[in-house]
């Protein structure tokens, strides 16, 4: 067997969450293919106003900076990667220290100095009984003589650039969870009819372990783990939890120190080993239904085929080439009036800045914060289970998208790049932008002499971010009134719990018992509910960085009006708006029966002489997005608090750049940003905000969510909807539609007559009159404008066959290889 170089940032994922071994293979798709459609390699050459100051560390820049840390005596001491990692100090990550706020806005509007690029540099530091991941800034960044290495502490309200790590070496974990497999390799053969395989990973049938933390503080852990099937057939590991539990109590990192407490065993908590292992081979002993791996969770089936599946579906085309425009060099993009740029990043995946309309900033960034999935159940891993998935890296797990499926065929691509353990990796085609036309229009109106009808075409960007079971498809949206939607839609296998049976099956007879945290999907498993709570910060600007939040209640009335006399004797009962600015940093709900409007209002009004604003309203998903049912949450700490509200006005400052930190998964209790401690009650009156909001919902899956959960009803949104902002509604000028005129030839009645007359084609006038472009000829259409050829889509770059790599690197193996 080869010896093989596992990516260490990799292996603190692992070591983490040994739950990713539930997890399917991952994979970075790099045929060196880029997919663009024919047309927008002939584009008119289109290029971003300025420098995009937020853009990932290149390569280049990555290299001149591991050189500098060599040479550093800092760093003297830093490994950049190791076959094992335990004693010692290891380069974790290296990515783009977003510059402050202040700085761009100098930059761009007061002709202030380019702002300095500096680096985040994540490095794991092992003692001897302790370790810890700490954060350095570098910059500017080298070459340069003024290049300096700080602690990085200014954005963290802990006052501190570290956490502590309750681990350090991954072998040393996994090793030893797989050992206690072997110790009791009697005991699972017979009781799960399988044994953990530690020679041979690929073994479809060898047992696996998955865990969750109990608690993790100040170097002690605590964990959960319990046996689950391969699920190498299909990926679904996560639901085939096997019902054998034990208690893995961790006081230091170093595996001397490890020992397992109790086991669980069909709802009998066992003290220790021993008392187990006599209940076990005694007579009388009751066994459960085993939890096996089949057809329920394929996720295809290429064997059926109703009336319909024969033809291929209707499919969107754009014949003609984009209406957007790209500078893929800065990542910038126009189209119909907005303007943004994109930046992305190994644990927050993408983000948006200076988003602007017509020139005028909206919104100086917008990007996801955080991935909260929280459990509940009857059993010891589904009752604590929580996740936190910026841990995982929401941008290096956001991997290849397929062309035309996760896509339409005619979008085109652009790479997710990030910097771990010293390396360069880049996910291709990971980010797709395409524009779409909506089934239903934008604008309709029939009248008495016509109608008229305008296409609903709005731009997408598109990344999913597969952690593990679950992928998250996030889109932003734009439209051409001037809103913006930012959805979440959410696909994957789900976390089942076991619920074996009897060997003799009682049915449960009580609802409220049965049916406390799921429902029963297989012989031996129930879905968990839980909540998934995706935090989000956007930094408005409206019409400038000073404003105001209003929030506008629509509420019942009753009053008497005097043209009501004498008729209406007492009051008429009515409706009213009622408004009131909020003046302090604070978290809110959505309100019930929508009855309440959350309006960002500029400093400036419009010709009406209203105030400009944005209204911010849950938009296209599956009702209102949530915040999190657990109240106190045991496992949280205060590691989430932005999950307790649906949203919260903030007020920006440079050393609040984000409401969330990736290790916060590892530092429950004392989290490097804590974001109840930023909500301090400033004054948010006329002051440069920030809004934080949630996606998600609660998921009570259900037998329909075997073997997948399905997008369209796990979708959430919250939607940016311009509200007098501009003096009338925008969207006229961009969309493009067809009037009807049926209007009589009566001079009398022809209200446009003047108009008409002067036009020398009056008389041949159609009556049927477009505003902006239509199809006006055939179009040829190649096959892949239909359908992008996958077959190239396996070739070149490919991390190979995937049974070797499981074979070779152990269970991690198909994380540590697949996900780079
Ligand atoms: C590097 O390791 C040496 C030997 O263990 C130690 O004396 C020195 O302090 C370390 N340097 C740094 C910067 O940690
Ligand atoms: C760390 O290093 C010390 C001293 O070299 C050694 O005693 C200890 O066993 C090491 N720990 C691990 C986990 O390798
Ligand atoms: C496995 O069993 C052996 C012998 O009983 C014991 O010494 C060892 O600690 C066990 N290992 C684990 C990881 O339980
Ligand atoms: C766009 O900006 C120009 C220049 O500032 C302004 O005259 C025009 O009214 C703006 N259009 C809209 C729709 O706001
Ligand atoms: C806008 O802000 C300025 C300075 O803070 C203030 O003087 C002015 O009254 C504000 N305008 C409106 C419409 O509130
Ligand atoms: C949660 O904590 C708050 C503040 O300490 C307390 O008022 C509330 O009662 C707690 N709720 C639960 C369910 O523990
Ligand atoms: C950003 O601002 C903070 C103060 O809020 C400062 O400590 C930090 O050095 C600045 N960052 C950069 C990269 O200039
Ligand atoms: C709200 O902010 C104002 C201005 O900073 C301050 O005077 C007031 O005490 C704050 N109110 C609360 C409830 O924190
Ligand atoms: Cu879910």
């Amino acid at each position: 067997m080869q010896a093989r170089t596992i990516p260490f940032s990799l292996l603190t994922l692992v070591v983490f969450s040994t739950i990713i071994y539930l997890l399917k293979p991952f994979y970075n798709i790099d045929n060196g293919i880029s997919y663009e459609t024919d047309s927008s390699r002939t584009r008119r050459p289109f290029s971003a106003p300025s420098r995009n100051v937020w853009s990932e560390l290149d390569e280049n820049e990555a290299l001149e900076l591991y050189e500098y840390l060599k040479q550093s005596s800092a760093f003297a001491n830093l490994t950049w990667s190791s076959t094992t990692p335990g004693n010692g100090s290891f380069l974790n990550l290296v990515e783009l220290l977003r510059p402050n706020k202040s700085d761009v806005i100098d930059y761009m509007h007061n002709e202030g100095p380019t702002p300095e690029r500096w680096a985040r540099v994540s490095v794991f530091e092992n003692q001897e009984k302790e370790a810890f991941l700490v954060e350095y800034m570098v910059g500017p960044l080298p070459p340069s003589k003024k290049t300096q290495i700080l602690p990085l502490s200014y954005p963290y309200n802990a006052g501190r650039n570290y956490v502590q790590s309750p681990l350090y070496n991954i072998f040393s974990l996994y090793e030893w969870t797989m050992k206690v497999g072997d110790n009791i390799s009697d005991i699972t053969q017979d009781l799960l009819g399988a044994t953990t395989n530690r020679l041979k990973p690929s073994d479809p049938n060898a047992l696996f372990m998955g865990s969750r933390a109990v608690v993790i503080e100040e170097g002690l852990m605590v964990h959960w783990i319990e046996f689950y099937r391969s699920g190498l057939r299909s990926g679904a590991r996560s639901m085939l939890p096997q019902g054998l539990y034990f208690k893995l109590i961790a006081p230091s990192p170093d595996p001397a120190t490890w020992e397992i407490t109790e086991w669980f065993y069909n709802d009998v908590l066992y003290s220790d080993l021993e008392a187990f292992r006599r209940a076990w081979s005694s007579p009388g002993f009751e066994r459960i239904s085993i939890n096996y791996d089949g057809s329920w969770t394929d996720t295809e089936d290429f064997v059926s085929s109703p009336d319909g599946r024969e033809l291929p579906p209707p499919l969107s085309i754009q014949p003609l080439g984009p209406r957007y425009k790209l500078d893929r060099k800065q990542n910038y993009v126009s189209w119909m009036g907005f303007t943004f740029y994109l930046s992305t990043s190994s644990h927050f995946s993408l983000s948006l800045f200076d988003v602007r309309y017509n020139n005028s900033r909206i919104m100086y960034s917008i990007g996801l914060q955080e991935a909260l999935s929280h459990y509940a159940g009857s059993e010891p891993l589904q009752s604590g289970l929580e996740f936190l998935d910026a841990f995982f890296g929401m941008g290096s797990m956001s991997f290849s998208l397929v062309p035309g499926y996760d896509c339409p065929s005619h979008a085109e691509y652009l790479d997710m790049t990030y910097h771990k353990n010293g390396k360069f990796s880049t996910n291709k085609n990971a980010i797709c932008i395409f524009e779409y036309t909506s089934d239903a229009p934008l604008q309709r109106h029939t009248s008495a002499y016509g109608a008229t009808v305008s296409r609903n075409t709005y731009l997408v960007v598109r990344s999913v971010s597969t952690v593990g079971n679950y992928d998250y498809t996030f889109d932003y949206i734009f439209y051409l009134d001037g809103s913006i939607e930012v959805k979440l839609r959410a696909s994957g296998y789900i976390f089942a719990a076991f619920a074996g049976q009897p060997q003799t099956p009682t049915h449960d007879t009580s609802l409220a018992k049965r049916s406390e945290y799921g429902y029963r999907i297989h012989e031996s498993a129930k879905t968990s509910m839980h909540d998934h709570v995706i935090s989000f910060r956007a930094d408005l600007d409206i019409d400038g960085p000073t404003n105001r939040v209003i929030r506008t209640d629509i509420k019942p009335l009753i009053k008497t009006y005097p043209w009501d006399r004498p008729e209406v004797p007492t009051s008429r009962n009515t409706m009213h708006l009622t408004h009131q600015v909020i003046q302090n940093e604070t978290g809110m709900d959505w309100p019930p029966n929508s009855a309440a409007m959350y309006l960002i209002e500029s400093n400036s009004t419009n010709i009406w002489g209203e105030r400009r604003a944005y209204r911010i309203q849950p938009g296209t998903g599956m009702g209102t997005p949530i915040h999190l049912t657990i109240e106190n949450s045991t496992t949280l700490g205060r590691s989430a608090a932005w999950a307790t509200s649906d949203l919260w006005f903030l007020r920006t400052h440079d050393h609040e750049p984000a409401g969330a930190h990736e290790n916060n998964y590892i530092s429950a209790n004392n989290p490097l940003i804590d974001f109840g401690k930023m909500v301090d009650g400033e004054s948010i009156e006329n002051e440069d905000l920030v809004v934080f909001f949630n996606l998600g919902g609660h998921h009570v899956p259900s037998s329909q969510d075997i073997p997948n959960t399905l997008m369209h009803t796990s979708a959430s949104s919250v939607m940016f909807v311009p509200f007098n902002f501009f003096d009338d509604d925008v969207s006229r000028t961009y969309r493009q539609g067809v009037r009807i005129d049926r209007r009589p030839k009566d001079p009398e009645l022809d209200v446009q007559k003047g108009e008409r007359e002067k036009e020398d084609k009056y008389k041949d006038d159609p009556q049927v009159k477009y505003f902006g472009a239509r199809y006006m000829h055939g179009v040829d259409l190649k096959a892949k404008q239909l359908e992008p050829d996958l077959s190239d889509y396996m070739r070149g770059d490919f991390p190979g066959d995937w049974v070797k790599n499981n074979v070779q690197g152990g269970a991690w193996g198909m994380f540590g290889e697949w996900a780079d």
